[in-house]
């Protein structure tokens, strides 16, 4: 296809309730959206970039000046773009992984919606529903915390995922492993926040029989996780450090994780995550799909790709109302009985969910650029 126009526009999420991770307190998603006008139509692509760059190095303000400055030009003047095409046309530019994906996602988006066929069944999804769990903020008491997760297990989440820090971890999570009982799913998230110092500390969480422990230490200390997995049986996964397929075959061989988070923005596109999937599946590694706080165009390709075989274990891919009163496509909602705590995966063209432009224009943070 050829480019014609690229937008960028910035929306205004509230989260229905803080969100406070050992990075600090989020109370609303900045969030960067990607549409691309093509000769073929249009298509949507969502930024997982955070407004602040504590997560990873991007952050929102970072994505739209390299996506305006850089990648978008790039794409612009191709004689033709595919999805398929993107990563190699936009690899001159270092690094700036979600301001990618989110274009990738945008061609993808015109692409299939062009040719009649989903997310999903590009991707090659084997199910039609997805099993989902729940990523648990920092409560300000562990009353609070336990309210909020018993809320969530009624509602019918497969997994509940705590977020934990130094002074933060072995109370809260024996708290709510005494709340699910011996079989519910419970697992952690670090984003960072220890080192290696705290080894025989985190052991102390091996009684609580969690899925895994994700990501305690920095993005690119590799070699830390391989430590800790040589002493404690929770098993390590990385997130924050797995930035592309040949970094999770590298921390694979060295032992660092034994079950990956995949999320397409953090290892540059759809097209990537998929190839983290299949190498992850072909070594018999487990995956799950994380998420970054989207809004239902992220959401809508994550569920598609959770579809995928060796998406054994439930993503971090919730409901639209655990993080948003009103979305800016048609919500999703957890299903009922056989289908209690799962997404059904869209199948209509492209991502499957219709932007609600109003929406977007209504809860514009300034106005959307376009590029030409
Ligand atoms: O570390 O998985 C993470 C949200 C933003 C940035 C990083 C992370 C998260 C979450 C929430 O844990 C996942 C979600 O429900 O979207
Ligand atoms: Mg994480």
């Amino acid at each position: 296809m050829r480019i014609d126009a690229i937008e960028l526009h910035r929306v205004g999420m509230p989260l229905v309730r803080p969100f406070e991770t050992s990075f600090g307190v989020q109370t609303a998603r900045e969030v960067l959206l990607i549409r691309v006008r093509s000769d073929a139509g249009d298509g949507w692509g969502e930024c997982v970039a955070g407004s602040e760059p504590f997560y990873s190095s991007e952050y929102v303000d970072g994505a739209a000046h390299v996506i305006e400055h850089y990648l978008a030009p790039t794409l612009l003047h191709a004689p033709d773009v595919t999805a398929a095409s993107v990563a190699r046309q936009l690899g001159f530019v270092a690094g700036h992984r979600m301001a990618k994906a989110a274009l990738e996602a945008a061609v993808l988006d015109a692409e299939l919606r062009a040719a009649g066929r989903s997310f999903g069944e590009y991707f090659g999804a084997t199910v039609e529903w997805v099993g989902c769990g729940v990523s648990v903020g920092i409560a300000p008491s562990i009353d609070e915390l336990l309210a909020e997760v018993s809320g969530y297990v009624a509602e019918g989440y497969k997994r509940i995922k705590l977020k934990i820090k130094p002074g933060w971890d072995l109370e809260p999570v024996a708290r709510v492993r005494e709340l699910l009982g011996p079989d519910g799913l419970l697992q952690v998230d670090a984003n960072t926040a220890y080192t290696l110092a705290d080894a025989e500390h985190l052991k102390r969480l091996d009684p609580f029989d969690l899925l895994l422990i994700e990501q305690p230490f920095d993005e690119e200390d590799i070699a830390s996780h391989a430590a800790l997995a040589q002493v404690i049986e929770t098993p390590v996964c990385l997130d924050e450090s797995i930035l592309s397929a040949a970094i999770a075959v590298d921390a694979i061989e060295r032992g660092a994780t034994s079950i990956v988070n995949i999320k397409a923005g953090r290892v540059g596109g759809y097209l990537e995550a998929l190839r983290v999937h299949d190498i992850c599946r072909e070594l018999s590694v487990p995956v799950w799909c994380g998420g970054m706080l989207e809004t239902g165009i992220g959401r809508a390709a994550n569920v598609a790709l959770a579809a995928l075989p060796g998406f054994t274990l439930p993503g971090d891919t919730s409901a639209s109302a655990r993080y948003f009163a009103d979305d800016l496509t048609e919500p999703f909602v957890l299903g009922t009985g056989e289908h209690a705590g799962q997404l059904r995966v869209p199948t209509g063209p492209g991502t499957g969910v219709e932007v609600d432009e109003a929406f977007v224009a209504d809860r514009a943070l300034s106005p959307h650029r376009t590029l030409r």
